[in-house]
This record gives structure tokens, sequence and C-alpha cells, in this order.
């Protein structure tokens, strides 16, 4: 018999999940736990803020499919995990949220006396998929079943677990418990049958135009092959929505981007539609006037999960599938029914309407002299500097649109943007999990000032843990993003103008190597230097505040309907 305690039955649980990292902030109810982490191979990072511990569970996440562990001490700790949380939530990011509470029996309910007492199951429940507290030792592989079967059924997304000291340092004896292999208790995801499959495959060969939209379910599951498959086979076009950019190759030939009008054309035009891994959210403009007629267009969705069937757009035909087996699945049988590809015409017509319309709105970004530096040209250079293989994270507002249009096409699971809640301050702490997951890749955050602020202090935990991540603050001193609305209602400005700061400066005193440019023939070498530095590297990076705010007219549209719905 040997005696282990519930923190580390807990541990051989998370691990047998694949768990390798935790985030937090150390303290005496999770101490058994933590002291136990290095003998199970599992690294304990600890961060300045827990909402950036569950940002850096969420770049990991994103970009390796591994699920990581947050830490919240009992009251404030936990508290401040619950931005990240909401954060996860609506990006579908798994993470195992743990807090802890000091004592058994003054919980549940906490008299109003209890120091740091709060009903912490109420406040996370309404955020998480699964929320319980686990209060013996006896429980703790039962109870973690239940929540990493509740994180996996359906869109993923965080469960909370509350354990309060006591069963943390009970012991127990693990000959009595039998943990089971997640294969032992979950089942694989939902798979197409082979009907739905005939028929979406019917559907599509014999559409005359068909389209092909790629989400982040697509990235998420690893079906980037299998949807490029699919497209080349049919030779369609296939558009990226905005979550799912490193989806698909930006620089395929028959990719067109979400925001223009050669996707417009194409959506117009089409007869059948193949969505897989996206709920045609508002960020996708799902709209009637970006799209066909619904009675004349037929749209087949894949989603892991039910709830995002049809939701905005009608259905012909949904499959609750995981994107990977059910479009490997589909080209299997488009090829058994030897589906021939489309000609080809329409592809070359909707390419040309989208370069000419992006050369178009792009004109004032070309014809661009100064002074100072164009967000959109430095983004060109960082594409040059750190190249197509390396794994970019967006940040802000304005600075992120640009961004979007103007960093180079990346690998699968490789753009992380501050979709789909639009947190802002996620990106330095994605970037930091992201690093972490793939510590042989370039990892690169761009930020705008703004969004740069939250979590900025996170650079001393890159530091700390010797991680190279690589930050670019657009330092132009001010909310951009929030500045048009107030011009245009009330003339002026207010609250917009943020004062300028350093990044730099700061970032030498967190322990980084720092650079600052203000001019574009210097930027290249500044960028190069933070590629070449031996630890992380921030670049204080002053952009020209008018030029950050003149995003096009038409894509300002665009990204107003996001938020008000269809306008003109
Ligand atoms: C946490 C949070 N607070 C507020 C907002 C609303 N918001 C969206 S963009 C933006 C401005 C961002 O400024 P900055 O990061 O400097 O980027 P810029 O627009 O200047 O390029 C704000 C305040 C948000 N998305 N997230
Ligand atoms: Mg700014």
């Amino acid at each position: 018999m040997s005696e282990i305690t519930g923190a580390e039955l807990l541990l051989r649980c998370l691990v047998g999940e694949g768990v390798r990292f935790v985030f937090g902030i150390p303290c005496p109810e999770v101490d058994p736990l933590l002291a136990k982490l290095e003998q199970y191979g599992v690294r304990f990072v600890p961060v300045r803020h827990e909402a950036a511990a569950v940002h850096m569970a969420e770049g990991l996440y994103k970009t390796t499919g591994q699920v990581a562990v947050v830490l919240g001490n009992p009251g404030p700790g936990s508290a401040n995990l619950i931005p990240g949380v909401i954060t996860a939530r609506h990006e579908g990011v798994p993470v195992v949220v743990i807090t802890a509470q000091h004592r058994l029996g003054v919980v549940y309910p906490s008299p109003p006396s209890t120091f740091q007492g709060q009903d912490q199951l109420e406040i996370f429940k309404p955020l998480v998929k699964w929320s319980g507290p686990i209060l013996s030792w006896e429980r703790i592989p039962e109870v973690m079943r239940i929540a990493f079967r509740e994180m996996w059924t359906g869109r993923p997304g965080p469960i909370h677990i509350e354990i309060p000291a006591p069963v943390m340092y009970a012991t127990g004896d693990d000959a009595k418990v039998r943990l089971l292999a997640p294969d032992e208790y979950r089942a694989a995801g939902p798979r197409a049958s082979e009907a739905q499959l005939e028929e979406a495959a019917r559907m599509l060969a014999g559409a005359k135009r068909p389209v092909v939209i790629s989400g982040s379910g697509v990235d998420r599951a690893g079906a980037n092959e299998a949807i490029l498959a699919v497209v080349e086979l049919l030779n369609c076009p296939v558009v990226g929505t905005i979550a799912g950019r490193s989806s698909v190759p930006l620089d395929h030939p028959n990719f067109l981007y979400g925001y223009g009008a050669g996707a417009d054309l194409a959506r117009r035009e089409c007869d059948v539609i193949l969505v897989v891994g996206s709920r045609m959210g508002n960020l996708d403009i799902p709209y009637d006037k970006y799209w066909g007629d619904p009675a004349n267009q037929k749209l087949i969705q894949v989603d892991i999960d039910q709830r995002n069937m049809g939701v905005t757009r009608p259905l012909a035909l949904g499959i609750v599938s995981d994107a990977k087996s059910a479009l490997e699945g589909l080209l299997r049988v488009l090829k058994t029914e030897r589906a021939q590809p489309k000609g080809g015409e329409d592809m070359k017509r909707y390419r040309e309407v989208a370069h000419k319309w992006q050369e178009e709105r792009f004109a004032s970004v070309a014809a661009w002299r100064g002074p100072g530096i164009h967000p959109a040209l430095a983004l060109q250079t960082i594409g040059k500097v750190f190249g197509s293989d390396s794994i970019y994270v967006a940040d802000g507002g304005d600075t992120s649109l640009w961004a979007l249009w103007f960093l180079p096409s990346t690998k699968p699971r490789s753009y992380l943007n501050i979709l789909e809640l639009g947190m802002l301050g996620t990106g330095i702490p994605s970037a930091i999990g992201a690093k972490l997951g793939n510590p042989a890749r370039e990892v690169v955050c761009v930020s705008g000032d703004g969004a740069a602020g939250f979590n900025f202090m996170e650079m001393q935990s890159a530091a700390r843990e010797g991680l190279k991540v690589r930050t670019i603050v657009f330092a132009e001193g001010s909310w951009s993003m929030e500045e048009p609305n107030e011009r245009r209602l009330y003339g002026r400005t207010f609250g917009t103008e943020m004062g300028t700061v350093r990044w730099d400066r700061v970032a030498e005193g967190l322990g980084c190597q720092s650079f600052y440019v203000d001019r574009m023939e210097e930027l290249e070498a500044a960028l190069k230097g933070a590629k070449a530095s031996d630890g992380p590297a921030v670049v204080c990076l002053k952009t020209n505040r008018d030029a950050n705010l003149a995003i096009p007219g038409e894509l300002g549209l665009r990204f107003g309907e996001v938020y008000q719905g269809p306008m003109g």
C-alpha cells in the first residue's frame, strides 16, 4: 500500500489527459500539487496576472491542441482568472480551471465573516462548460472524468474544478483507485455517416459553382490538408473565415479573402456552399447582401457541435462531425464517384476581381511616403523578416485589422487573433503559450499599444522562463479603433488619447532585449536584431497615427457591420 495525496492523484488524472503545463501563482492550498509537478514531467509557469495564465493556455492549445491547467487561489486569484475564462469560452478553447478554497466547512454556504470567501462555483458556473467541486479524495478521478467528458463534448471549452485545500492534502491508498485512459470513458467525436458523405459529394459534384468556407475548426481538427484536397479536386474557391486565417494558405491559387469583392462575387454566384468548422458568425458577415438568394443556394455545414448548425444561414445538409474525418470521407466518395474539377474560368474571374479590389483599396498604402511608419508597411516588413514559418499573434484594434491583411500566409494553427470575444491583451500571453508549445519556432506578437498595456508584465515571465518571444508594439499612442465614431458624431475625440510609452524601456526593466524604431529605414535592422536576440525581445515601433486610422472605408464599413448588422 502506498499513500498519495489528493493533489498527486489529481495530477495523475491530468497527466493521463495530456496536460504538460500549469499556469498560475502558488498558494498553500495548491502547494501539494505544485510540489509534485516536476516528478510527473509537468512544467509550472508562474504568471503576473491570472487572466494571462488562461491566455497562455489558449496560445498553447491553439497552436498544439494541448490542454493546460490554470490555477486560482481562494478569492482574488480566482476572481482574476475570470476574463481569461470568458475569453476561452468564446474561443472554444479547452482549459482546466482549478480554484482553491482554504477550508472545508466554511464554504457552501460561506458566512459573511469568511476571509477571501466567495462562492466560486456560483461565479464560474455560467462562464464554463461545466463546473463542480471535489470534496473527497476518493472522488477525484470520477469527477475529473465528468469534467473532461464535458470539456470534449461538442465545441471544446473551459471546465472548472474547485478543490478545497483539505482534499489536496488528504492522503489515500493509491491501490484503491483505477485510473481510466481517455478512450476507456469517452467515445471518439461524432463522425459523418456514409449516407451524409454521399449526399454531400453528390451536391458538390453536381454543383455548377461550389464554394468552400474554411473556419478555425479546420485548424483545430487538423483538417487542413483534407480541405485543400477537396478544394483542389473540385477546383473551386476557398474562402477563409477571419478566425480561420491559418486554416488554408492565403497564397493558394483557389484562396479568396472573406472581406473583399472576389469572395462577395463567389458567394453570390455559388449554388452549393460547403462550410467547415465555422458558425458563420458576425465576423464573417453572414448577411444576405453578401450572399446569393438562399432559395438557390444549398449550404452544407460540417461542425463538431450541433449548436453551431444553421445559426446564420439556412441549411440544406448539416453534418455533425469531426472536420478531418468528414473531409477525408468526402474526398474518398468524390474520388470514387469520379467527380470532375470545375472549369476554372469562374475561379480566374474571382481572383481577378479580388486582386483589383485589393489593389484599389490599398492604393493609399502603396503610395504612402511618410512621415514615419505606416502600420501596413511595417507588417509587410515583419513578414519579410520573420517569414511564413513563424507563428503570428495579432492583438489590438486597427493594428490587428492591418495585420489580418498584411502579415504573410502562415502554416496551419499559426495565426492567433483576439477573436472571437475580441479581448484586447491576449496577444503577449498567448504568444508565450504558443512558444512553450513550439520551442523551435519563431513566435511573433504584433500588438496595438492599448492592447499591449494589459499584459505587458508577462514579458518578464517570458524573460524568466527563457522564452524567445518577439513582441512588436505599434506605439502611436491611442485607442485608434475607438476614434472614428467619436470624430464622426462629435467632431472631437475623448479618452482615446493614451499618451506615449517607451515600451522598449519598460521591456528593458523586465529583462528583455529591446529596440526602438520610428523611421522606416531602420525598421528591418531593428526586426532582425529582435530575431537574433537570445531571449525575449520587444520592438517599440512608432507608427504614424493618421496612417493607423486610415483603414480603407469599405473595410471599415464591413467591420462596422460585424457589430451593427447589415448597413446600406
Ligand atoms: C479588454 C477590451 N477592452 C476594450 C475593447 C474595445 N476596443 C476594441 S479595439 C480598441 C482599441 C485598441 O487600441 P490599440 O490596442 O492601441 O490598437 P489600435 O486600434 O490603436 O491599433 C478598444 C478599446 C476590447 N476589445 N477589449
Ligand atoms: Mg493604439
